[in-house]
Parts: C-alpha cells; structure tokens; sequence
C-alpha cells in the first residue's frame, strides 16, 4: 500500500516537470511515461536534453528530429545528426554532417548518400577527400566507389528513357536471348521449338507461347518466310496483337483536386511509385499532397515520409492503426483547405485478410466518392513483375473490390519475367499505364507496348 502510495506521488511530481521524479522515473524502467511527460516540457531547457536522449536511445529518430529542427540543434552530436537526418531522410542534410567528421568511413557514407540523391559531383568531392585520409588497405575499395561514381556520372546524364527501359529489361533479355535465337537461323522446327521455350521462360504463359509458336509456324508456311529475320518481324506483331489494348496514358492532373489511389500487395512498390510518381508531378508545378492511409505499420507511414521529402510533396499522417478511410477523408479536407492539386493515396494490401481489404477499400473508395463528384482520376494496382503472372491472381481480389484504371508494373529490372506483361493484359483487360524499371526516383516510365515488345525481342 505505502509503495503504490509512493509511486503515484512520485509520477505526479513527474508530470508537474519535476526533474529528479522524471530520472527516478526512467532508472525503473518507465521509459514511455517519462517521454510522454517530457514531451509536455520540450520548452524547458533543462528537461529538453533528457526527451532527446530518450528518443535517441529508443531510436524514435523522427522525433528526435522534431527536436533538433524546432528546438535546439545543439542537443545533438554531428555523428548523431548525421543518423537522425539520414534516418528522416534528409540525405543531403545527413551527407553534410558525415562530411565534418571527416574519418575516411564517414567520408564514405557521405558520398554514398550524396550518389543516393544524385549529387554526384558533390559526391565524388567528398570521397576525394576520403581518399587522403584512408588506410591504404581500404583504399581500392573506395577507388571502386569513385569509379563507379564516375561512369554513372556519364552515364546519368545521358540515359534516355529507352536506355533505361533497356536496362529494366536486362534480366529477362539475358533469360531468353531472342538475339541470339532469331541470328541468322534457318527457320525450321528446332526454331518455333526453341521460341516457344523461350517465351515460357520470359513468364509469357505456357498456352500463350504454345498459341503464339503455333501461329507463327503456319504464317511462315503461308507466306513461305524463309529467314529469321522475317519472322522476328512476324513475331512482334504477334506479340503486340496481345498487348495493343493494352498500353494506355496515365490521365494527367485536371481542374480542381486530381486523386490517384494505390492499391496492391504489400512490397509490391505503392509507396516507391507513389514517391517517383510524386517527384514528377512536383517537378511538372503541381501541389501535391501525399496521404499515408496504410496506417498498418508506422515503418510504412514513415517511409512515405521519406519519400514525401524527397519529392517535395506535403504528407498526410495519423497515428499508427488509424482507420485508413479517416485518414482519406482528412487528407481530401486538406487539399480542398490548403489548394493541392494533386492527392495520392497509399494503401495497405494485406491479402491475407481479404475481406477486410475489400471492405477497407470500398469505404476509402465511398469517401473519395462522398468528396469528390467525380471517381478518382486514376485507381492504379500496383504489381511485382517478379512475381510474374503470379500477380493475376491478387489482382483479381483488388479488382473484386474497385474499379482499376491502370496498372503499374514494378520491379521489370530485378525480373527475368518481362513476357508476363501479356497474361497480365490478356487475363485483367486493364491498361499497363506505368513501368518500374529500377529503384531510383527516374525509374518509372510510361508503358509503350511498340518500343517495350521491340526491346525484349531485340
Ligand atoms: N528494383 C526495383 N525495386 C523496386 C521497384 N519499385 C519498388 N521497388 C522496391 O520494392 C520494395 C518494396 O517497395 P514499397 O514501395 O515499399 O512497396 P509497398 O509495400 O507496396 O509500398 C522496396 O525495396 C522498393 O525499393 C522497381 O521498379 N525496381
Ligand atoms: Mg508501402
């Protein structure tokens, strides 16, 4: 009895800011309450640096952030900004602060990250000062980095969107080598055998390839092709007979508020396309506002945050577990508030709870709908190309729940399974709007059946 009695008036002193009570506090462990009293005295000097341990050794980095930027900036080690800032995101503020450590490793770190946003001038910089101070062991390691550095340099400044696209399809050219199978061969049965092989192998489908190999096989004999190259030109045409419905524009922003809802499995890269996507519109003059209505875990809220930072877009969050149609509908208020242009709504896909999915969706859906007259400018399903024709079978779920107006195909870059693009436009009948061919902020472009059927078959 006498210990309760002690406790609570203890915790009362603490919530009255009592800094002896707040230690004690912490030394038993009640780490949380002592934050939460603290965040009630951020304004006090003396407690200040207290909060900012707590968080630091919780490893609430974003708050600790707060703290830095709000209040006091020297609450905080240069090592310990340069953790914070790269945790929140600010990789450039992060590089800045690695840099006046100046040791060769934090050199290091700060020209990767300047790479990582595309400061490579600046990168190259600071790795040149890395190179005066580091251990002759280590130095062909960081010699490796600045090579590297150097020819993305070059390389950067001139990749067109095709090379890019050349460069997502990579893997899936090197599975089926069409190159190679279409050299200069005699067209005969070996050829239509070895094709039908190497569509299986490119995720096209087994009946597909069977349907496609067949086709060709009877317009070589009825146009009596008799070089290879005549039928590669039969070959893409068949190719894009399958896939013509199938490329389709991205609606641009219109009038008033444009919304683009995103919908998939979870990894399937919303949040990375919705940060790409974000950096163009951005870049294009729009005010965009971001909504994190996959309040499911907070690690997904905040990497949306890091990708509203990166972009320049704003950020509409809740606390984790909100209900995500909630968050919809504060975000929309916001817009209309504050004049975005342009909202982008990220969305947890937990396929493994698929009626509550299709439920939590269609009440977004129905906010959207009760704000605006108009349905959203564009319902996008993301999907991972390495997963293949895999992917059709969630995307059905999702299209059970909402209309789709496009599909965004991600990861091309990191699939050997391009060919998938023709079941998944076959069985779905939605227009592939979008590719993600790499994960930086440039990788995503739009899907043209003509160019992308002549690249994977080039
Ligand atoms: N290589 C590659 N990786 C991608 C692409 N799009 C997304 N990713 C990666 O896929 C992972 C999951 O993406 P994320 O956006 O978090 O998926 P979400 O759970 O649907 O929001 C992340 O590591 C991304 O960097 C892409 O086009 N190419
Ligand atoms: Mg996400």
């Amino acid at each position: 009895m006498v210990l309760f009695w002690r406790k609570t008036q203890e915790e009362k002193l603490a919530e009255q800011g009592d800094k002896n009570a707040i230690l004690s506090l912490i030394e038993k462990g009640k780490r949380e309450k002592a934050i939460h009293i603290l965040e009630n005295f951020k304004e006090n000097p003396e407690l200040r640096p207290i909060l900012y341990r707590l968080y630091m050794e919780e490893g609430k980095y974003y708050y600790a952030y707060q703290l830095i930027e709000h209040y006091d900036p020297n609450l905080a080690t240069t090592k310990e900004k340069a953790l914070i800032y790269e945790r929140v995101g600010e990789l450039e503020k992060s590089a800045a602060e690695y840099a006046k450590l100046g040791d060769w490793e934090s050199l290091l770190k700060a020209g990767l990250l300047l790479k990582q946003v595309s400061r490579y001038e600046q990168a190259l910089e600071v790795l040149n000062r890395a190179l005066k101070v580091v251990p002759a062991i280590k130095r062909q390691e960081l010699e490796e980095h600045i090579n590297r550095i150097r020819e993305e340099l070059g390389f950067v400044q001139k990749e067109s969107l095709i090379e890019r696209l050349r460069r997502g399809l990579k893997k899936t050219k090197e599975a089926v080598e069409f190159g190679l199978l279409f050299a200069g061969r005699k067209v005969d049965e070996t050829l239509f055998e070895e094709l039908e092989e190497k569509l299986i192998r490119a995720d096209v489908g087994s009946k597909t390839s069977l349907v496609i190999a067949d086709s060709l096989r009877k317009e070589a004999i009825r146009r009596n092709i008799k070089t290879s190259d005549e039928l590669l030109k039969l070959l893409r045409q068949e190719l894009l007979s399958y896939l013509n419905g199938c490329s389709g524009k991205l609606a641009d922003p219109h009038e008033g508020i444009s919304v683009y809802l995103f919908l998939g499995v979870n990894g399937s890269g919303k949040t990375t396309t919705i940060g790409k996507m974000a950096h163009r519109f951005v870049r294009d003059g729009h005010r965009v506002l971001l909504c994190a209505a996959d309040t499911f875990r907070s690690a997904a809220i905040e990497q949306l945050e890091v990708w509203a930072q990166r972009s320049g877009a704003g950020l509409h969050k809740k606390h984790e577990g909100a209900d995500p149609a909630s968050v919809v509908y504060e975000t929309l208020q916001r817009a209309k508030d504050e004049g975005y242009q342009v909202v982008m709504i990220d969305t947890a896909g937990r396929l493994h709870t698929k009626e509550p999915l299709v439920k939590e969706l269609r009440k977004v859906r129905d906010v959207i709908k009760r704000f605006l007259p108009e349905e959203p400018t564009e319902t996008l399903l993301v999907l991972d190309a390495t997963i293949g024709q895999n992917s059709i079978a969630q995307a059905r779920v999702f299209k059970e729940a909402v209309d789709i107006t496009g599909i965004v195909l991600t990861k091309l870059d990191g699939s050997a399974k391009g060919g998938a693009v023709i079941p998944i436009c076959k069985e779905l009948r939605v227009p592939i709007k979008l590719i993600g061919v790499g994960e930086g902020i440039e990788d995503l472009q739009p899907f043209d059946a003509q160019v992308f059927v002549e690249e994977l078959t080039s």
